[in-house]
């Protein structure tokens, strides 16, 4: 496929050598502010996209992107799951000092506090237009249940700096199944006031788990709990009423998504912005466009990768557009690693043959494995990043101070507190990385780059219902990851040094605050 974005430039056979051409007004260049763009997807697997080694499917605009940025082999997201995941994302903070950073409930309260801050803050400091559009699961309004969804929802993503949103308030699979605009129901229908529940029903309203004959579109897999409010002909996580024309359309969510960041880089294409893509995809229910089904040849979970894709290059097209490209820094990752039954029947399991979503990493989303929080990390600017591939050690945490150098700001010393400054490392110009990463599945681990450790742990060894080997155990755990990148061989009793040396500084780090 040609694409303006890899030939825009001119000559293919001069593109790498052009993505490394000074701009020609280069003064002028230099003092301007870049624009950021963060396209974060869910549940992504490290090597679920082909310039990470996937070869049953083909993502041509991501390649592209790393063909043209630095593609990174040993960045890690701080959890295993979503909402702690882009907290520690957006804030530079480790979610676990907190013990209310969980999966959050499509109802709950704003995870991140207004008086915290966060990289849109620093954006906006710095005068950037910000916005936020896609995935947000981190919580809006005060408390819990207390929202009034046919009103403004307050606080919400302005009091953390982004001046326009367009979000689902949690996942696709959990109710509220509505578009939030500037914290407002998108679409909103008077004749259909909203009501949300995860507590109790609501009489009248049919339930995925008594009406298999509305699941029209997806049906939940077997004990995994998606059988509630019926959307769409999906059945979903909590209780929902109302809603009438504003209730979304799985099938059109990508599209939703993408429209609106195309929309806000051409209305800002003449000042500095900040945008955060919180892709739907490739997170359940994944009931992709029907541009997209049954194009993989590994059922939706294989089709919702394509429209992955198709978003990326949709953004990259807009940035051609608007003829911004030299000056937008762009940053793809995943919110965490891979699951493929997460919820529904969608034959994900059945159809996935010889593709391996995880790579050559143990475990999956939700595990203390690599596979967990290993992600996908790419990083493009045009004559600022030299491609090529970058095997530092990097982690979603440093974005924040790396965010402030960039943008030339400092919000103080509690602001990003766990955040180190590591922008240099995120532009291919130093290998001078952390000296480790800290990430959170059902328990801690530190690691080195050689070295893994993990806490002992009670809970589940075996997660049957999603697949999971979550990495738990009782006993302490150390991989040598240069020789066991697949942590099989746990060695924490022939290196008692390397497990008191890692164990030391992990809790060093848990006494600052630790709260999970
Ligand atoms: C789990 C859901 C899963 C998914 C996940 C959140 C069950 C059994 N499973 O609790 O389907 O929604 O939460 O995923 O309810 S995340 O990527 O947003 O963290
Ligand atoms: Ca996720």
């Amino acid at each position: 496929m040609k694409d303006k974005w890899i030939y825009g430039l001119g000559l293919g056979t001069l593109v790498l050598s052009a993505c490394n051409q000074q701009p020609k007004q280069e003064a002028n260049e230099e003092a301007k502010q870049p624009n950021v763009i963060f396209i974060v997807a869910d549940d992504l697997g490290y090597a679920d996209m082909s310039c990470y080694g996937a070869h049953r499917i083909q993502t041509p605009n991501v390649d592209s992107l790393a063909a043209h940025g630095l593609r990174f082999t040993d960045a890690h997201a701080v959890a295993a799951t979503s909402t702690p995941s882009r907290y520690s994302l957006f804030t530079g903070l480790y979610s676990w000092r907190r013990n209310d950073t969980g999966i959050a409930a499509g109802n709950a309260g704003m995870v991140i506090r207004p008086e915290q801050t966060t990289i849109a803050d620093v954006f906006k400091a710095a005068g950037y237009a910000t916005g936020a559009i896609g995935k947000w699961h981190l919580g809006l309004g005060d408390k819990t249940g207390t929202q009034d969804w046919n009103g403004e929802v307050t606080p919400g993503p302005r009091d953390l700096g982004f001046d326009y949103s367009y979000l689902m308030a949690a996942t696709g699979d959990r109710v509220p199944c509505v578009w939030m605009e500037n914290q407002r129901v998108a679409n909103y229908d008077p004749s259909a006031p909203i009501e949300v529940s995860y507590e109790k029903p609501f009489p009248g309203e049919p339930l995925g788990k008594d009406h298999p004959e509305m699941l029209t579109k997806l049906k939940p897999s077997p004990n995994h709990g998606h059988d509630q409010a019926i959307v769409n002909g999906i059945s979903r996580i909590g209780y929902m009423k109302g809603g009438g024309k504003a209730l979304w359309e799985d099938e059109h969510i990508a599209d939703s998504i993408a429209a609106h960041a195309v929309d806000f880089i051409a209305a800002h294409k003449d000042a500095p912005f900040f945008l955060y893509v919180g892709t739907n995809d490739i997170h359940v229910p994944r009931y992709p466009n029907e541009r997209f089904r049954g194009k993989s040849g590994m059922g939706y979970r294989g089709d919702a990768i394509l429209q992955f894709d198709w978003t990326v290059g949709e953004i990259l097209k807009a940035i051609d557009q608007a003829g911004i490209r030299e000056n937008t820094l762009i940053v793809l990752t995943s919110d965490n690693g891979p699951v493929v039954d997460d919820g529904y029947a969608d034959r994900a399991v059945e159809l996935l043959g010889d593709h391996r979503p995880w790579g050559d990493f143990r475990g999956g989303k939700y595990s203390n494995f690599e596979a967990g929080t290993r992600v996908p990390f790419i990083v493009c600017w045009p004559g600022k990043v030299k491609p090529g591939v970058s095997n530092v050690l990097f982690s979603h945490i440093d974005m924040y101070s790396s965010m402030e150098k960039l943008a030339n700001q400092d919000l103080g010393p509690d602001a990003g507190a766990d955040s180190q400054e590591h922008l240099d490392v995120l532009l291919g110009q130093s290998t001078e990385g952390r000296k480790y990463v800290i990430e959170a599945g059902g328990s801690l681990s530190i690691m080195d780059g050689n070295w893994k450790y993990i806490r002992p742990s009670n809970g589940e060894v075996y997660n049957k219902l999603t697949n999971t080997e979550m990495g738990n155990d009782p006993k302490e755990q150390l991989y040598n990851l240069k020789e066991d990148i697949g942590e099989q061989h746990n060695v924490a009793s022939e290196h008692p040094e390397k497990v008191a040396e890692l164990k030391q500084i992990l809790e060093q780090e848990m006494e600052k605050g630790y709260a999970l």
